[in-house]
């Protein structure tokens, strides 16, 4: 294990607050083999015809197309297309205890923000290096982690395929500081390996100057609880199958209310958000989706 101008590698069996140490340090870390190959074969299958039915690009206007990757597919409502998706990214346990130990100092609950496949095509170019927390610019100026995503290696992960670039402990520059893209390095992963990192680091997608590889990511990120996410998540899950998942699944995709912050005293700390009639969606047991 290194720090400094790369991220550090870790193997799946250090401790997760071994790992939260490394990425408040660094801003990220990649853990090798977080998922185990069979996981990642799976994963990838599952989510392979919703891939091939969907066309490369986005929205020509507001720079979509340029940022999001005019040859790069991305497919949302996870959670709803593929069952591996729910037990071995969302409820991971690594995932999820460095993201108790990142955001629950600031909420008393977080959820998931958005996941998606990120799968970029030959001749796609590189994505602007950003912060992901511009999103949430207004708490971005209070200087506390807003959000730990994952990008997971599906397949072939190098430079010269796209790996993601990052610049190593930029996320103590402030979210609003200019990156120095000279300091962006690659970040190349084995199939099933994950680089973990906070919604301040400078970072983005890599230029595909292959001339016949695919690169694979699965992307997921988990934010404050009192922040809104990017993806409309329960809005892509039908009834029948949030029914069917566990209910810290149910939690993460937004089909249960947040606690306010635990930490505060008083009215504060009894704050209820996304509710539905004053009633907490848990007590519902996902029937709220029937009854209103
Ligand atoms: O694809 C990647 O490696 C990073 C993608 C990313 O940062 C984004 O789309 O916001």
């Amino acid at each position: 294990m290194f720090s400094s101008q790369s991220l550090s590698r870790c193997p799946k069996n250090t401790s997760v607050s071994e790992l939260a140490k490394i990425v408040h340090r660094d801003g990220g870390v990649v853990v090798e083999g977080l998922l185990t190959p069979n996981e990642t074969r799976t994963l990838h299958d599952q989510l392979q015809p919703h891939v091939e039915r969907r066309s490369p690009g986005f929205r020509e206007d507001a720079g979509d197309d340029e940022f999001y990757g005019r040859k790069t597919v991305r497919i949302q409502g996870l959670a709803a297309k593929s069952r591996q998706f729910v037990d071995s990214i969302l409820l991971n346990e690594i995932l999820l205890g460095i993201a108790d130990e990142i955001l629950l100092p600031n909420c008393g609950n977080y959820w998931m923000s958005q996941a998606e496949t990120i799968y970029i095509a030959p001749g796609n170019p590189a994505q602007a290096l950003h912060r992901d927390d511009i999103n949430w610019s207004f708490a971005a100026k209070q200087g506390i982690d807003l959000q730990m995503s994952a990008l997971v290696a599906l397949g072939d992960y190098d430079a010269e395929v796209g790996a993601t670039m990052v610049v190593p402990s930029s996320h103590r520059d402030g979210y609003n500081s200019p990156i120095d893209a000279s300091c962006a390095q690659p970040v190349e992963m084995k199939p099933g390996d994950a680089l973990i990192y906070l919604g301040s680091l400078a970072h983005g997608g890599g230029a595909n100057t292959s001339s016949d590889r695919v690169r694979k990511a699965l992307y997921i990120g988990f934010l404050l609880g009192w922040l809104t996410p990017e993806e409309a998540v329960p809005l892509a899950i039908p009834l029948e199958i949030a029914q069917t998942l566990p209910t810290a699944a149910r939690a993460l995709l937004g089909l249960s209310s947040l606690r306010g912050n635990t930490a505060t005293q008083g009215i504060e700390s009894f704050a209820q958000l996304w509710q539905l009639d004053r009633d907490h969606l848990d007590q519902l047991e996902g029937t709220f989706l029937q009854q209103h």
